[in-house]
């Protein structure tokens, strides 16, 4: 019977119950996917081989490829879902190129995530910082070359696309393109790390640095979140004292990229020879370029500017440097655009972008046959009125070889903002700003952390801060015609401190009406049209501070952010003026010493701040149309 059985039944063989159930590998299969993911080690010049992933429609053939080099997983990067559809697949920002049949690239920078080789924070090019055979432009020249080589499915013709770190590899590319790169699309890029874009603005360091290098630098993946022990950042930050001590309680100054920091508080060669709006000034533009920021960009507000400048003498035919500037937030380009924080806009302004001018722009120079795209040499997202601009250049006014002027508009005495110059240069408003008690750049519990709090909060209600005692607010009258402005603002002020060093932080405001019937959460809403931190001791010379004599007025002259806004009628314009903006930038101790890293807490001392009523904010005013 035992042999009988054994003949029907055919015997199978066993898992064994004791083997491991986790194999070293596996993917379960996508069924029915509509793409295929390609995983890559890509060969540099010098052996090192860079993790890049490929999603290639199925059926694609002579597609583009658009490619993007992070530092933020590229497999992550190239998966929002996990899905049969390459739609769903790729990223939110991805979706137009994807369904043209594009083939979307991500690719580890050198020593992150699963790329072999040394990490070296935003590496700079080949030179006197870098002594190696290898930069980000060359690492995208060798990654294009074999992209273009490899990749049978493609047309041979490769794009470079990218927001903040990945705007700053999108540059590195251009300073020495492939003959392959044949369009470019750098999204708030990271252009210069000092003047105005992440780790400082004008010299004041901006705190949330810290937590970002425990991210990206103390792993070759993602490293950890710094356990502060404190809900609110102003009173973990306050606590610590310096910036560098804020650092050393978690170990972070153990990191060579803070000791690089730490060791480079002014602007110096380290940070003038990675600025790549100077560096892209000294090449040829050889290669269409569409640099992209938001308004209201959080992270790098100055870069995309400063690069479009640079490149726009070189731009002879008018047909190579371009700039758009949409209502988003730092990298908000990438997602959905119909509002930031209470602000209201006129549809999904993102989407709008990335659909009619990016991805016409994109075809034209990736997909054969494509017709020429009508893209405006700058596209702009006017404030206020709400509404897409299309505009023959940037800026509008400015103080030399601008269609207009700048237009000062006095701080006068009355806490009142008007254009007629003051007949008194002597009168002033005081303050007195206390270390002790710095003014937050939110209301406070503070959560930098928080992305809710961080991504609009540039257009978040000055509100809270107006009648502070060390906030210095001037406004106009209710305006009776609209004021136009186009370019960035420029702060002229003229001030004393008892103190030996300050931080001059100047908001360029529109209050608006009491009563805004249409949406009632903005009566009276001050919002932030552009705002920056100035740090007096770098007045005379960026690179070499100096102390500032006591008392002594002297002169405070740097730009806000750019602006395309109209103050309509029934608006006010307003100036608030302080010397603090905390935690975001790191508190200045109001005595002068050689690193305000490492200032002891002896150093931070009360002072008392005067702007002479022949102060201004000289605005970029055009004829309002
Ligand atoms: N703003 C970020 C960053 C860029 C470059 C260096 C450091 C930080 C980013 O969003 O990538």
């Amino acid at each position: 019977v035992a042999a009988l059985l054994a003949l029907s039944f055919p015997v199978f063989a066993q898992t064994p119950p004791m083997a491991p159930d986790i194999p070293a590998q596996f993917d379960a299969i996508i069924p029915n996917a509509d793409y295929v993911k390609r995983e890559v080690m890509i060969p540099m010049r010098d052996g090192v081989k860079l993790h890049t992933v490929l999603l290639i429609p199925n059926g694609a053939q002579h597609a583009p490829i658009v490619l993007t080099r992070t530092p933020y997983n590229a497999s992550g990067r190239a998966s929002r879902n996990v899905s049969p559809s390459v739609l769903a697949t790729g990223a939110q920002g991805d979706e137009t190129m994807l369904s043209e049949g594009y083939i979307r690239v991500f690719q580890d920078v050198r020593g992150k995530y699963g790329s072999e080789g040394d990490y070296v924070m935003t590496r700079p090019l080949i030179g006197p910082l870098n002594n190696t055979r290898n930069d980000q432009s060359t690492d995208a020249w060798d990654t294009i070359d074999w992209l273009v080589k490899n990749t049978p499915e493609s047309n041979g013709k490769v794009g470079m696309i990218g927001s903040s770190y990945e705007g700053f590899t999108v540059l590195m590319a251009l300073t020495n393109p492939h003959p392959a790169l044949k369009v470019a699309v750098p999204m708030s890029p990271m252009v210069d790390g000092w003047r105005g874009d992440d780790w400082f603005h004008n010299g004041a360091f901006r705190m949330p640095n810290l937590s970002y290098i425990a991210s990206q630098n103390a792993a070759r993946g993602a490293g950890k979140q710094l356990a502060t022990g404190v809900y609110d950042d102003y009173e973990g930050v306050l606590r610590a004292g310096s910036a560098a001590s804020y650092a050393a309680q978690f170990g972070l100054d153990k990191l060579n990229f803070t000791k690089k920091l730490f060791e480079h508080p002014s602007y110096d060669s380290y940070w003038q020879h990675q600025a790549l709006d100077k560096i892209l000034a000294k090449r040829d533009l050889k290669v269409p370029t569409m640099t992209v920021v938001g308004y209201w960009d959080q992270e790098d507000i100055y870069g995309a500017y400063a690069v479009y400048a640079a490149l726009e003498p070189k731009d002879k035919d008018n047909n190579k440097n371009y700039l758009v500037v949409g209502p988003w937030r730092h990298s908000g380009v990438n997602y959905e655009g119909s509002t930031l924080g209470a602000l209201k806009f006129t549809g999904d302004t993102a989407l709008e972008f990335r659909r009619d001018f990016m991805q016409p722009f994109l075809d034209q120079y990736l997909k054969d046959g494509a017709p020429v795209a009508d893209t405006p040499p700058v596209l702009f997202y006017q404030t206020g009125v709400n509404r897409w601009q299309k505009l023959p250049q940037w800026p509008l006014a400015c103080a030399d070889n601008c269609a207009a002027p700048l237009k000062p508009i006095y701080l006068q005495d009355g806490f009142k903002l008007g254009f007629e110059a003051p007949k008194d240069s002597a009168g002033y408003d005081a303050y007195v700003s206390d270390p002790a008690k710095p003014v937050p750049f939110v209301p406070r519990p503070v959560r930098m952390g928080d992305r809710n709090v961080w991504q609009p909060w540039l257009v978040s209600d000055q509100r809270s801060f107006s009648d502070r005692p060390d906030v210095l607010t001037y406004v106009t009258a209710p305006l009776k015609t609209k004021v136009q402005i186009a370019g960035a603002p420029v702060v002229n002020l003229f001030a004393s401190t008892t103190g030996t060093d300050a931080d001059w932080v100047v908001k360029l405001i529109d209050v608006y009406p009491d009563e805004v019937p249409s949406q009632p959460e903005l009566g009276g809403y001050q919002l932030g049209i552009g705002m920056d931190i100035f740090r007096g001791r770098y007045r005379h010379s960026l690179e070499t501070p100096s102390p500032i004599p006591p008392n002594a007025v002297e002169r405070y002259r740097f730009s806000l952010p750019n602006v395309n806004h109209v103050f309509l009628p029934g608006h006010r314009i307003m100036v608030q003026v302080q010397s603090s903006w905390f935690p975001l930038y790191d508190r200045n101790p109001q005595t002068y010493v050689p690193n305000i890293f490492y200032a002891k807490s002896a150093d931070y001392q009360k002072a008392t701040l005067k702007v002479y009523h022949n102060s201004a904010v000289e605005l970029p005013v055009i004829e309002a149309k």
